[in-house]
């Protein structure tokens, strides 16, 4: 198993060389911010971020994310332009010796939460999301505010994409995956390199915005679109514990003997009964994932793939990036490392 760390580019306030002191940490996941989503990433910029990493005694093997195009997702005619891009990135990324890349097929927004700046008993903060808050907002009413994507998109271009949304069912939007995943999936199985669908987090449709990586039938029904093992998850404890109804071990236990898995992302959330949550230090005791079973069942199914801690709370007075502060992630990274140590004694 090889831990990584996300970093968000030179932009990223946390030096590389502070993540390399994190004990254990060999990877850093990364992306080309700066391209628009759907261009091509220049080879150059991925040459440099790749060197960087390597100037610091780390490897760059795993993208997070190389972003799908609203269009492809829409099924739109000019989806084509935008999924030769996607396949001239992963030939381009393969170059330089990436192996996985993760990406996700969610409309619109990625993630969401309610709260960047939940307060927690000890003071430390945390991203949170209420159901009854997110159910009752509007995304095309002129007050709309959601926290980390108030700058991503103009009430204009928010507007014009929830219309294209309009006639998209669920069903439209998998046949949509499945025809971006079988043009693309043979690329990545050329130039060796694995397709990681990171789940809908949260993983439930939201401001009536179509979702489908959501549960155990979405996975099986994604993996049978294309049954290469090419086509594999990024396995998110944290987003697919955030269903009351989601059993992640049995889920985890089946995509690992299926040898779907191809990156972890290991975090914990507190679920509530209407499946709002707070996300959470990464030890058991205080969420509701069980990491060391998540780990037992790494072992067991002798798991080589990548992993990496997940969000981080805002602890020690850090101001950071929500959710990707330096303290509490290395925290998270340490314990897990205990863990996998203590499997292995
Ligand atoms: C949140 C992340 C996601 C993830 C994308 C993958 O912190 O886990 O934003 O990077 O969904 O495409």
């Amino acid at each position: 198993m090889k831990f990584s760390f996300r970093w968000y580019g030179p932009s990223d306030p946390i030096p590389l060389g502070y993540i390399r002191q994190i004990p254990n940490m060999t990877g850093i996941v990364s992306a080309i911010y700066s391209v628009p989503v759907g261009e091509l990433w220049p080879e150059k910029d991925i040459q440099s971020l790749k060197s960087d990493v390597e100037a610091h005694g780390m490897h760059f093997e795993v993208v997070e994310s190389v972003p799908v195009h609203e269009d492809i997702k829409l099924g739109k005619a000019t989806r084509s332009k935008y999924i030769e891009n996607y396949k001239e990135n992963i030939r381009r990324l393969a170059q330089v010796g990436v192996k996985t890349i993760c990406y996700n097929f969610m409309p619109v927004f990625d993630w969401t939460r309610t709260d960047l700046n939940f307060i927690n008993e000890d003071s430390s903060s945390s991203l949170a999301l209420d159901l009854k808050e997110i159910t009752s907002l509007d995304p095309l009413t002129e007050d709309f505010s959601l926290p980390g994507w108030d700058e991503s998109y103009s009430k204009h271009e928010l507007k014009a994409l929830f219309e294209a949304y309009q006639s998209v069912t669920e069903d439209d939007l998998w046949e949509n995956l499945g025809y971006f995943l079988n043009e693309i999936i043979p690329v990545a199985e050329e130039v060796g390199i694995n397709m990681a669908i990171h789940p809908d987090d949260p993983p439930y449709p939201i401001f009536g915005l179509p979702r489908i990586i959501t549960d155990n039938a979405a996975f099986q029904r994604l993996f049978e679109l294309n049954p290469s093992s090419a086509n594999g998850v990024t396995f998110c404890t944290g987003s697919l514990g955030a269903r009351n109804d989601n059993d992640i071990y049995a889920m985890l236990e089946d995509y690992l003997k299926k040898g779907k898995v191809h990156f972890m992302h290991t975090r914990n959330i507190l679920l509530h009964a209407d499946n709002s949550f707070e996300e959470t230090a990464h030890m058991s005791k205080y969420g509701s994932v069980d990491m060391v079973k998540v780990f037992s069942l790494l072992k067991q199914y002798h798991y080589n793939g990548y992993v990496r801690p997940d969000h981080g709370r805002m602890i020690w007075g850090e101001n950071g990036r929500p959710g990707y502060g330096l303290y509490d992630r290395a925290l998270g990274a340490s314990y897990l490392n205990g863990i996998w140590e203590a499997l292995h004694y």
